[in-house]
């Protein structure tokens, strides 16, 4: 868990002048502590959005995962930033405004070399990590050998803690070399590491629920996204951690019933990266066509991601869980040449039979056929449009149809990967 107070490197953000009083109210109107979680299979932008709101709120926090995230943003002078842990850049200083949780735990150089272990021994059916040693990570948690942030106030136990965590991996794994020399070095380095943090490790559980009793604002960013979530993705194609609503209270230590609004970030269509079930995947050139348009490309491993329409029945899935109070709808613009746009709006079995909810069941996934609605598209750039009543009548009927399956507001869209590229309503 990590976080971060007032973030200078996005102080001095500022939307379109011309949105500039629906924005306000719009950001203003966001409860005290508020969300912004994805709603697919992640990279719908949510880093944008949080870049946008950062400036409106005291802290930024992140409460699950880890350098797997990759969020691309563009600050207000389109110098690009690719982020993924926490949001530090372009030398700003992050002292004494970027916290650690003690209770967070360490990801460790082995975990990441354990993650392609165990990639390698999946063969064919590979999670398709991001290598980030997420998983593994995450493992050593659940089997409680896992070393936490607060353990680096103790390096007298220290070795001894590593050591079991190596000799574990290295009795499961045939090709984990674990040698004497490996532990010295990594003992050595984390000494370095221990003094480097010592200044940012805090019982943020503490320093939560104090500042929301001093009613100071808390924005929560979201990593990865609700099908991927651990319990409620397509498992075993998911992250390792809980990636919906539920992880914001557990991983950071707050009451459900201080978090308020959660804005649901969506991409006006679909995308995936890495293994697993797709059932609005478009193959072949279609795919492709998408793929450039949107740059489609992982912002931590630059994996291109496999595209698709826009998944009705997901989106709904990911509502219930999360109980969204409204949308982001993203990349809005990508969508601009195709001559129509389809939304996938419900899956049947073979046999004909409706499927009520997005189903936890794999295999059954994997034979549904989906049922589309075909919209016309607006054929025309929509990227400097400001205000919703300017965008052609075709993308507010797709906006509004989107709107009218789900039954969540869309307040945001997004028109282009700039800062002020962004529509409020
Ligand atoms: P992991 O590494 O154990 O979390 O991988 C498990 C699955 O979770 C997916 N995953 C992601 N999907 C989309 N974006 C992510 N972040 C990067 C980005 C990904 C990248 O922003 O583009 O650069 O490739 C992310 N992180 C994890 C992953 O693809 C596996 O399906
Ligand atoms: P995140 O992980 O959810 O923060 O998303 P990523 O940053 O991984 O991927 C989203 C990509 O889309 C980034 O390259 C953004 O710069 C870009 N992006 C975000 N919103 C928009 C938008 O409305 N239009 C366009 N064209 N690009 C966008
Ligand atoms: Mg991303």
């Amino acid at each position: 868990v990590i976080c971060s107070l007032k973030p200078a490197a996005f102080s001095s953000l500022s939307v379109a002048e011309s949105a500039a009083s629906e924005s306000l109210s719009r950001i203003g109107s966001l409860s005290q502590v508020s969300g912004v979680l994805g709603s697919q299979w992640g990279d719908e932008g949510k880093g944008k959005l949080v870049d946008i709101l950062a400036e409106h709120f005291d802290i930024v926090a992140r409460c699950q995962g880890g350098a797997n995230a990759g969020h691309t943003i563009y600050n207000s002078e389109g110098k690009k930033f690719a982020l993924h842990l926490v949001p530090s850049a372009n030398g700003v200083s992050c002292k004494g405004r970027i916290l650690s949780s003690d209770r967070a735990h360490l990801l460790f150089d082995f975990h990441q070399e354990v993650d392609g272990l165990r990639e390698a021994e999946l063969n064919k059916s590979f999670i398709g990590t991001t290598r980030r040693g997420i998983g593994p990570c995450y493992s050593s948690k659940m089997d409680r050998i896992g070393i936490r942030v607060g353990d680096l106030r103790h390096m007298d136990t220290f070795p001894q803690k590593l050591h079991s965590l190596l000799s574990d991996a290295n009795s499961r794994f045939p090709d984990f070399n674990y040698t004497p020399g490996m532990l010295k070095q990594e003992v050595e380095n984390y000494k370095r590491y221990a003094e480097r943090l010592e200044p940012f490790i805090a019982d943020t559980v503490h320093v939560m629920n104090e500042s929301i009793a001093q009613k100071k604002k808390i924005l929560v960013e979201g990593g990865q996204a609700t099908m991927l979530d651990i319990d409620f993705g397509t498992y075993p194609f998911v992250t390792s951690s809980s990636s919906s609503a539920g992880g914001i209270c557990t991983g950071l230590g707050i009451a459900p019933r201080v978090v308020g609004d959660l804005v649901g970030v969506v991409k006006a269509y679909t995308t995936r990266v890495g293994s697993g079930p797709f059932p609005t995947e478009i193959l072949g050139q279609g795919g492709d066509i998408l793929r450039f348009a949107g740059q489609e490309f992982g912002t931590t491993t630059g994996r291109p991601r496999r595209c698709g329409w826009l998944d009705i029945v997901a989106l709904k899935f990911c509502y219930q869980i999360n109980g969204f109070s409204s949308l982001n709808l993203t990349k809005l613009d990508v969508l601009s040449d195709l001559p129509e746009i389809k939304l996938g709006v419900a899956y049947k079995q073979a046999d004909g039979t409706l499927v009520q909810s997005f189903p936890g069941d794999l295999q059954l996934l994997e034979q549904l056929k989906v049922e589309y609605e075909v919209l016309p598209g607006w054929q025309s750039d929509i990227s400097s449009i400001r205000n919703y009543s300017d965008l052609p009548k075709a993308a507010r009927k797709y906006v509004e149809r989107i709107e009218e399956l789900v039954g969540v507001p869309i307040h945001y869209m997004g028109i282009g990967p700039g800062r002020d590229a962004l529509i409020f309503k």
